[in-house]
């Protein structure tokens, strides 16, 4: 299975606007299966934990601060290739370097509110969705 999902959130800027079907849609036409999906919230702890990677950066207190302002749509994907192809699908971390037809060029609307996340690695992916998603909810 590694190699083949990813783990992918909607944000809170991205929920709140309205765009989770629209963005479903894309993903589900860029041909990935949904293997798991939910509606949640991350809390302060849980935001440290996911992004524990970054927490020596300028950015980790804002970015917990946005990653918690409400809900979340957290998702594992299943496609060949899904770390890298996900990545070109949802476009660069920065909306304004973000090819046009990408998740981030169309929805993202910061560096920070950019919309979606994607797993940057098969391992990172597996780890990511372990986070989310007993075994309970992965069918
Ligand atoms: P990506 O989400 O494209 O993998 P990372 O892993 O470098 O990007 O960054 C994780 C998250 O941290 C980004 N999605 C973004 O929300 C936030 N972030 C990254 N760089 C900055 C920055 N310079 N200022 C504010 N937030 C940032």
């Amino acid at each position: 299975m590694a190699g083949r999902i990813t783990l992918t959130m909607i944000k809170p800027d991205a929920v709140a606007d309205g765009h989770t079907g629209k963005i479903v849609d894309m993903i589900i036409g860029a041909g990935y299966k949904i293997q798991a999906m939910k509606l949640t919230r991350l809390s302060k702890e849980k935001a440290e934990e996911f992004y524990a990677i970054h927490k020596e950066r300028s950015f980790f207190g804002e970015l917990v601060a946005f990653m918690t302002e409400g809900p979340i749509v957290a998702a594992i994907l299943e496609k060949d290739n899904a770390v890298e192809s996900f990545r070109n699908l949802i476009g660069a971390t920065d909306p304004a370097k973000a090819a046009p037809g990408t998740i981030r060029n169309l929805f993202a609307k910061s560096i920070e509110a950019n919309a979606v996340h994607g797993s940057d690695s098969a391992d990172n992916a597996a780890i990511e969705g372990n986070f989310f998603f007993s075994q309970m909810e992965r069918p």
